[in-house]
């Protein structure tokens, strides 16, 4: 693909580029949540389908940023409009990729992130994959969107929740695996339809899988979710709990492994890149 290839501007004149450092200002982050319609991040060497790299360092991790969706354009636009300055903030080398599910069947969001992870590779050799919901913003600049030894969960100080981990095993929102850590994990299971469970699943397959998970404190780790009702076609998963019990036994059969999808079309938008997928229907 062409963004990738473009080549860096100091390339022709063979210098080597240092590894990239974080700049040593990074704090709050002053979330804007009326953005404009026709207002639109502009940074003039992001290149199209919202990749961006550091112009005058070489970034370690190359992380491709993977969101579920359907309908929600309004968070989509907010969610772009603050992440492309966040993460260029913290000298992140990226690609977002918003994967929608096509018609009005039951929402499946572990489904979606399995196939993120599967197109972004056919694209560029991202080594770490995060996870987020289309509605969550960090507020502390601190709260770097890389990944670590072990996989991350990042949206456990959420405001609506006064900034607390609701309860221990809470694995939602926004997450971190490299390349290696998710394929330990077979990746999501794609048995979830509708709302609630995948993520607990995940949880346990991470725990199966002889891993742990970390968090940062929860003062750089502060979250902003943007208040939303529930989505139509996304009604609770009646089989969320018998599907829990048998995770890790799953776990090895249900995943990247056994993930199937129609992809039907990839538009490439300014500020991101957007995959329309037919993922079927639950069975
Ligand atoms: C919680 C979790 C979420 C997920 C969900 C249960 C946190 C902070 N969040 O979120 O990660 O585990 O419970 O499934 O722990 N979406 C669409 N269109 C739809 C439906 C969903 O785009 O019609 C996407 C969107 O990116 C959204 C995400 O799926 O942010 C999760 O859905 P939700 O926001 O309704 O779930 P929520 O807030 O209860």
């Amino acid at each position: 693909h062409y963004w990738f290839s473009q080549t860096n501007k100091h390339a022709n004149k063979n210098i080597t580029l240092p590894n990239c450092t974080l700049p040593p200002d990074l704090g709050p982050y002053n979330i804007q949540l009326n953005v404009p319609l026709d207002n639109e991040f502009k940074n003039e060497r992001m290149s199209f389908g919202g990749h961006n790299k550091p112009e005058n360092c070489i970034a370690l991790q190359k992380i491709a940023i993977v969101i579920p969706f359907r309908n929600r354009e309004s968070h989509l636009k907010i969610w772009l409009h603050n992440m492309h300055p966040f993460l260029q903030k913290q000298q992140a080398d990226y690609g977002i990729y918003v994967i929608e599910q096509h018609g009005n069947l039951p929402f499946n969001r572990a489904k979606l992130l399995n196939i993120g992870y599967k197109e972004a590779l056919k694209e560029y050799d991202y080594n770490c994959f995060i996870f987020s919901d289309v509605d969550i913003i960090p507020m502390d600049q601190r709260n770097l969107y890389r990944c670590s030894t072990n996989p991350k969960h990042m949206a456990h100080a959420l405001d609506k929740f006064n900034f607390r981990l609701l309860y221990a095993t809470l694995f939602g929102g926004v997450v971190a695996f490299t390349k290696e850590q998710f394929l330990k994990v077979n990746g999501f299971s794609n048995l979830f339809w509708g709302w609630g469970g995948e993520d607990d699943d995940l949880y346990k397959r991470v725990i199966t899988a002889g891993m742990q998970i970390e968090r940062m404190n929860n003062i750089i780790s502060k979250t902003k979710a943007i208040p939303h009702k529930r989505d139509p076609g996304n009604e609770d998963n009646p089989k969320s709990e018998p599907l829990l019990e048998k995770a890790a036994r799953r776990m090895y059969t249900d995943g990247l492994n056994s993930l199937n999808y129609t992809f039907i079309r990839v538009m490439k938008h300014r500020l991101y890149t957007k995959v329309l997928v037919d993922i079927g229907k639950p069975e």
